[in-house]
């Protein structure tokens, strides 16, 4: 620690000389170790071509009430429904075999629908919606079975991929035949909107977000014909973008309905091309298993099969096997709560406030859900806004904030204020939670305990940083004073954002909070719900906030550019300014280079030495104050057949992913009446009947 030259002028300016700051310091250690926490259920490992293949069959069957609509004339034969060769699910990997027809599947959630526009960055409400709606270029979810010696991206709506000998330019080549649910061929047409009026167009972001800079910079994209399209790059073999080919990133949209209506084909501004599918217009076409044919507000969502699904089971069953979809329009919490009661379907058991009472309900002989643990893959960051030039549009405060934020040691006594073993106890006691450090998890593929540099919680060290970095408590009332000239050398004031939907996230800002005050430093809560949260975290509105970590820190390949500041905005939380500017700090430019490289890398010793110096620079800098990580738990009916075996709630994606809801069945005698529109079709304003 170079304590001596940094902190020496502000201290004796302080009257605190800089010996005695330096011996009140705690040096950062490695991390404590996780307590031991088993996860129930391992996966089947299997390769990618034991699960499913495209190919032609003899015959195609459909649900009775299908043909109904056939006998009437309203839709084709199910075989002129069907792909050229679709995508065929192998018996041999269904747990539960061939399935049946019928039965539905309740989801209840806590997000609410902005509108169908996914492309223009509007929420579907979450909780598994978005991810049945919108089928992307490659898949990644079920990825948690597949042996590691075969781990890359499922094909989805890409069928194949070739690279070029010097890896520069890679070939993509569509499933042929298939159609949006509205009888629209699915084409490159899609695949050129998307690219050139979405990912391109720097005004607009899907959600989840592609961006310029996903796929790399100067990256660019050919249509050869309606199947084949070409990526040309300006790095050898960047084969992350097959991961950055899967949800979230690639997931085209239906162009015959969305470009009308774009600003680049219409008069329409951008804000009219964003807000032109609202929740109540039904019959929006997807690619996904179900449609939506009927929306009422904070009650429900209800989805119908879609009757040009693009894929079989081995016996020439169009899927999926279930006909109608519900999300329930509720609570995050009351998701856990239906779930284990039996009005609801699924949960991804994540809010450790409720692992006691769902543990102790689903123990009992007559519980209707199955409740299985995972690994430790749920986990909060304290993230640091670190631009210090107006990305967000600070005022005065906030400005001087994001310059605090900079400051090492401003970071540094954050983190030494974080007591994590208490944190982790204010959710659940147990063996669950384990005090992160931030970073890659421990337990994933690429962590390095060695490269992990942890600090520990120490209110002394946390205050003898405070002042390194400048601050001091001139009026004497317990909490630290801007410097004079700043802010009317009032008390620092910083802001944590939060997401109000989760108890868990609103414990932990508490938490925070709390802690920051015996520091000494005054902080205040800014809870928004989800939609207005991820709003204000992406257009850089906020000092600092708790974050539940996605996917890129525990696997590192999915979504690799959000591990740094790789392009304008790649990041979590440092993003260009309006003028397109990133002012990087030096250990931050490190991570960038790093993290580059790494996505250019295919040696796999390289990859991990990368992950570990990137380890290194995240911890060590505190590019985000890790604060606790814990499992989660599949919490789903019994009456579901083919849920894989050790199914994680969040890996490469969600579970609602992970467990391939279109092979999804309820055997034929256990299938109960929740169907609110049986024997019906996605329509253009809602559920049709047959004739
Ligand atoms: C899972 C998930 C499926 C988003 C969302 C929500 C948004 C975030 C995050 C999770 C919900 C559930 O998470 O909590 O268990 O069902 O939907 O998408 O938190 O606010 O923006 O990243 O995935
Ligand atoms: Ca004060």
């Amino acid at each position: 620690m170079k304590i001596l030259s940094r902190a020496a002028l502000p201290a004796l300016m302080l009257g605190v000389s800089a010996t005695a700051l330096t011996a009140q310091m705690v040096e950062p250690t490695t991390p404590p170790p996780a307590p031991e926490f088993s996860a129930q259920g391992e996966p089947v490992f299997v390769n990618r071509s034991d699960m499913f293949e495209y190919r032609a069959l003899e015959s195609y069957n459909e649900p009775e009430f299908v043909s109904a609509f056939v006998e009437a004339g309203m839709l084709p034969p199910v075989a002129e429904r069907l792909p050229a060769e679709p995508m065929v699910y192998k018996a041999g990997n269904m747990p539960d075999g061939i399935g049946d027809y019928g039965g539905t599947l309740r989801h209840v959630i806590g997000g609410r629908p902005e509108g169908w526009n996914y492309w223009g960055g509007q929420s579907q409400g979450w909780g598994g919606i978005d991810i049945g709606m919108t089928e992307c270029l490659t898949r990644t979810g079920p990825l948690f079975t597949i042996n590691p010696e075969d781990l890359e991206p499922m094909p989805n709506l890409a069928k194949s991929w070739e690279w070029s000998d010097d890896g520069m330019m890679l070939t993509v080549n569509l499933i042929e035949g298939a159609h949006w649910s509205d009888g629209d061929p699915f084409d490159t047409e899609d695949i050129d909107f998307y690219w050139n009026d979405i990912v391109m167009n720097g005004e607009v972001t899907p959600l989840n977000g592609a961006t310029q800079t996903t796929y790399g910079e100067g990256t660019t994209l050919e249509i050869v014909d309606d199947y084949t399209f070409t990526m040309t790059f300006t790095t050898a073999f960047p084969e992350s973008v097959l991961y950055n080919f899967a949800y979230g990133n690639f997931c085209p949209g239906p162009s015959h309905v969305l470009k009308p209506v774009h600003p680049s084909y219409s008069d329409n501004t951008m804000e009219q091309f964003i807000n032109a599918f609202p929740p109540e217009d039904m019959g929006f076409p997807v690619m996904g298993a179900w449609v939506p044919v009927e929306y009422r507000a904070d009650d429900i969502i209800v989805l119908r099969r879609n009757p040009y699904y693009w894929k079989v089971d081995e016996e020439g069953n169009q899927l999926p096997y279930l006909d109608e979809v519900h999300y329930r329009l509720s609570t995050w919490a009351d998701r856990d709560v239906q779930a284990v009661a039996g009005t609801g379907d699924f949960s991804n058991l994540e809010q450790p406030e409720n692992y006691v009472e769902s543990l102790r309900r689903s123990a009992e002989d007559d519980a209707p859900a199955r409740l299985a643990f995972g690994p430790r893959t749920i986990g909060y960051t304290l993230y640091p806004n670190l631009s210090g030039n107006g990305w967000g549009e600070p005022d005065e405060r906030a400005q001087a904030v994001r310059e605090l934020n900079r400051n090492a040691d401003f970071r540094k006594g954050i983190t030494q204020a974080m007591d994590r073993v208490r944190l982790g106890e204010s959710l659940v006691k147990g063996p669950f939670t384990v005090q992160y450090p931030g970073g890659l998890y421990a337990g994933t593929s690429y962590y390095d305990e060695a490269s992990t540099v942890f600090y520990p919680y120490s209110l002394e060290s946390a205050r003898a940083h405070f002042e390194a970095a400048g601050l001091a408590d001139t009026d004497g009332d317990g909490f630290y004073n801007w410097p004079e000239g700043m802010m009317d050398g009032g008390n620092v004031q910083i802001t944590i954002l939060a997401n109000t939907d989760y108890q868990t996230d609103r414990n932990l800002a508490e938490g925070v909070v709390a802690m920051l005050e015996e520091a000494g430093i005054q902080a205040a809560l800014n809870l928004l719900t989800g939609n207005d949260r991820d709003a204000a975290q992406n257009s850089g509105r906020y000092d600092w906030m708790v974050l539940r970590n996605g996917t890129s820190l525990i696997t590192v390949v999915q979504n690799t550019t959000e591990l740094a500041p790789v392009g304008a905005q790649t990041s979590l939380n440092h993003r260009a300014n309006a003028d397109g500017e990133l002012d990087l700090l030096p250990w931050e430019q490190e991570m960038v280079d790093v993290v580059n490289a790494f996505i250019g890398s295919r040696d796999a010793a390289e990859r991990s030495e990368l992950m570990s110096q990137y380890q290194r620079l995240y911890t060590e800098n505190l590019y985000g104050v890790g604060l606790t990580a814990y499992p989660g738990a599949l919490i789903i009916n019994k009456r579901f057949a083919n849920i894989p075996a050790g199914a994680p709630i969040f890996m490469y994606n969600w579970a609602e992913d992970n467990i391939i809801r279109e092979r999804v069945y309820v055997p034929a005698d256990a299938q109960a009446d929740h169907e609110l529109h049986p024997n019906t079709l996605p329509g253009d304003d809602g559920p049709v009947t047959a004739g």
